[in-house]
This record gives C-alpha cells, structure tokens and sequence, in this order.
C-alpha cells in the first residue's frame, strides 16, 4: 500500500518544493487573454483608486512613474497548470499606491482597460503582496502581457494578474470579477488548490 501511494502522489508533486500542486514548470511565457489586448497609449493612460467615500485617487503615466520603482523576483502560477519560476519585474508596490487612501472595505475588484476584471481581497494587495508592474526581464511589459501595466499578485494564481490595469475599486463585499462569474475560485491561491468553485 505504501507504494501505492507514494507512487500516486508522485505524480501530483513534481519534488521541486517551488511548484504549487499540480503545477508544472515552463520555460516560455504562455498569452493568455479572454477577447482582443488592448492598446493604451502611456499618455492615456491612468490609475485609480476609488473608496466608498467617493474620493477617486488619479496617477498619470508621468505621476506613476515618478513614485519608489521596485524589483520583484518572483515565481507565477496559472490555474491551467504552468508555472514559470523566478521572473523578474519592476513596478510599483500597492503599498505605495495605498499610502494616502483611507477605506474600511476589506475587498475589491480591478478593473483592466478593456473591461476584464478580478475581485481582490485588500490583505492580498497590501504589506508588500501586490505590484503594478511594467518592466518584465528588463524590457517594457509587451502589450500582450498586459503592457504599459499590469497588476502582479503572484501568491495568487495568475488569472488575479489583471493585464492593462486601470485602476482598483475598493468594495465592501467580495464581488466576483470576470473569470470568478464563469466558475473560477473566489480566491485562488495555488498552494490551497482554489482553483474552480
Ligand atoms: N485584462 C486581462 N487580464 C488578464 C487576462 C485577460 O484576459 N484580460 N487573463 C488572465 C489570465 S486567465 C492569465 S493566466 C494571465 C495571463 O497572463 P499572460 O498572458 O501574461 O501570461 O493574465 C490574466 N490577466
Ligand atoms: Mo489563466
């Protein structure tokens, strides 16, 4: 018996401790978008935050740009099983996007140019978990991959990752977005599993 399982868990666990359950790893860097990517011009372009005081906070490309820039190292996971290790990043911290917002809601959904969107809870996009991304590998985020920004949640599984982000708005309930109405988890984290509902 104790064969048995070992060689069926075997299969679910591929023994790199980096890989989430059932997940295997690429080297390539899959496209995955629902409908057309659209195309934002940087000087169109603009991030939001909105709170149920009705206070919208604006970035400008420029304005964004000109806030603390991170490197982000870090592995990503898609619920279609792929998982690409050690990606490198830079953007902005949700911390500091957050810094002058005053809210008690506890959700919200991002919204992307071009409608798609994905519900967050805020203890997922706060304390150094979250990132408007627009620099991969050191190159400007092609717009396929959600280029001039996208948002990178990577502790969740990727679908979180809205690409072409245009802002956040902070909800008191957890609304599901667009892949979580069409049978995706509420959540979605990798290591739980969360991956259909
Ligand atoms: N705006 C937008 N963001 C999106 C999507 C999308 O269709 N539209 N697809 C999501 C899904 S399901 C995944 S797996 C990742 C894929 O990102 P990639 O194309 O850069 O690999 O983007 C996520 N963000
Ligand atoms: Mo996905």
């Amino acid at each position: 018996m104790g064969i048995i399982s070992s060689g069926f868990h075997g299969r679910r666990h591929s023994g790199n401790p980096a890989l989430p359950p059932g997940q295997y790893e690429t080297g390539s860097f899959p496209v995955l978008t629902a409908g057309p990517a659209p195309a934002i011009p940087t000087e169109d372009w603009e991030f939001f935050i909105t709170a149920e005081d009705g206070r919208r906070h604006t970035w400008s490309w420029d304005a964004f740009m000109a806030l603390p820039q991170v490197e982000i190292r870090t592995d990503i996971h898609c619920v279609t099983s792929w998982s690409k290790l050690g990606t490198s990043w830079r953007g902005v911290s949700l911390d500091t996007l957050f810094e002058d917002v005053e809210t008690s809601c506890e959700f919200s959904t991002a919204h992307s140019y071009g409608g798609y969107t994905t519900n967050i809870a805020l203890e997922d996009l706060l304390d150094g978990r979250a990132w408007v991304a627009w620099e991969f590998d050191g190159e400007p985020l092609e717009r396929a991959h959600g280029g001039p920004a996208r948002l990178l949640v990577p502790h969740l599984y990727f679908w979180k990752s809205a690409k072409w982000i245009n802002g956040i708005e902070l909800t008191q309930d957890d609304l599901p977005g667009f892949w979580e109405s069409n049978g995706y988890h509420i959540h979605g984290d990798p290591w739980r599993e969360e991956r259909y509902s």
